[in-house]
């Protein structure tokens, strides 16, 4: 599959809000600004179109567009977040989606709640964790929209203290996965060929494939070794800011 584009958003002064499961320090918005322009210039440098959102300072973690909707072959799906203070955004991403899409449905509620973040989708399948920010409706739900248009969703557990699911996995071509050792462990990638991330750099395991390259945060060496080793093209970018919310390579970025 290949992307044709991407929506980001830029970091907003009120990041420094961004929610967090621990407190590491104040994200710096100018560093991080330039973090999110390599990323950007890293999906544009593949020949996708990629827009760029403005800041909406309203909502401190905006920046982390992928967990406000799903973009698919038929048609876009926005989210419905766990998390009080980004529950509006996904109403923000809505426009930008039904400019660009002919069918955009949402995710109504009001038990259903679910984030992007937590769904890693593979050429076969749709696979949805259960987080502290998804629930079982909100994955019900999202199956029954998405089953007109042909896709298979399957329920996942995302592990207990991970963010989301897609913190501890990436799909890097449509059969192999990087993830975390905790993460297959659960055997949720039984049939997938499966690449480790490095002991103590679990949080190397949030990387992008977008066209011919792999986005994979800077700092992680020994994973990096190991996917050169595999065979793939990549592009380290810095991630110090993003990394003190949580937030990681596929956070950024719509991509479809
Ligand atoms: C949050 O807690 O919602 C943000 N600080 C981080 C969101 C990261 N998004 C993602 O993994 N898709």
């Amino acid at each position: 599959y290949r992307f044709t584009h991407a929506i980001t958003r830029k970091p907003a002064a009120s990041i420094i809000a961004g929610l967090r499961a621990v407190d590491t320090g104040t994200p710096d918005l100018a560093l991080m600004q330039a973090h999110h322009a390599a990323y950007i210039a890293a999906l544009r440098a593949t020949g996708a179109t990629v827009i760029e959102l403005d800041a909406l300072d309203a909502y401190p973690d905006s920046v982390f567009v992928e967990d406000t909707a799903l973009c698919l072959p038929s048609g876009a799906v926005t989210m419905r977040p766990g998390a009080p203070s980004r529950l509006g955004e996904a109403a923000e991403m809505a426009p930008h989606l039904e400019a660009l899409y002919a069918d955009v449905k949402r995710i109504s509620g009001p038990d259903s709640f679910i984030e992007a973040g937590d769904i890693l989708m593979t050429e076969t399948e749709i696979l949805v964790g259960r987080s502290a920010r998804t629930n079982a409706a909100g994955i019900a739900e999202l199956a029954a929209l998405v089953a007109p248009w042909g896709e298979t969703v399957r329920e996942v557990h995302t592990p207990p203290g991970v963010l989301h699911f897609k913190t501890d996995c990436s799909l890097l071509d449509a059969e192999t996965i990087l993830a975390t050792r905790r993460l297959s462990a659960t055997g949720c990638f039984t049939g997938y060929r499966l690449i480790d991330v490095a002991e103590g750099e679990e949080a190397a395991a949030n990387t992008i494939r977008f066209n011919d390259v792999v986005l994979m945060p800077a700092g992680f060496p020994r994973t990096r070794d190991a996917l050169l080793a595999a065979g793939y093209d990549l592009r380290e970018i810095g991630n110090s800011e993003c990394a003190k919310l949580d937030g990681g390579m596929s956070c950024l970025s719509l991509r479809f």
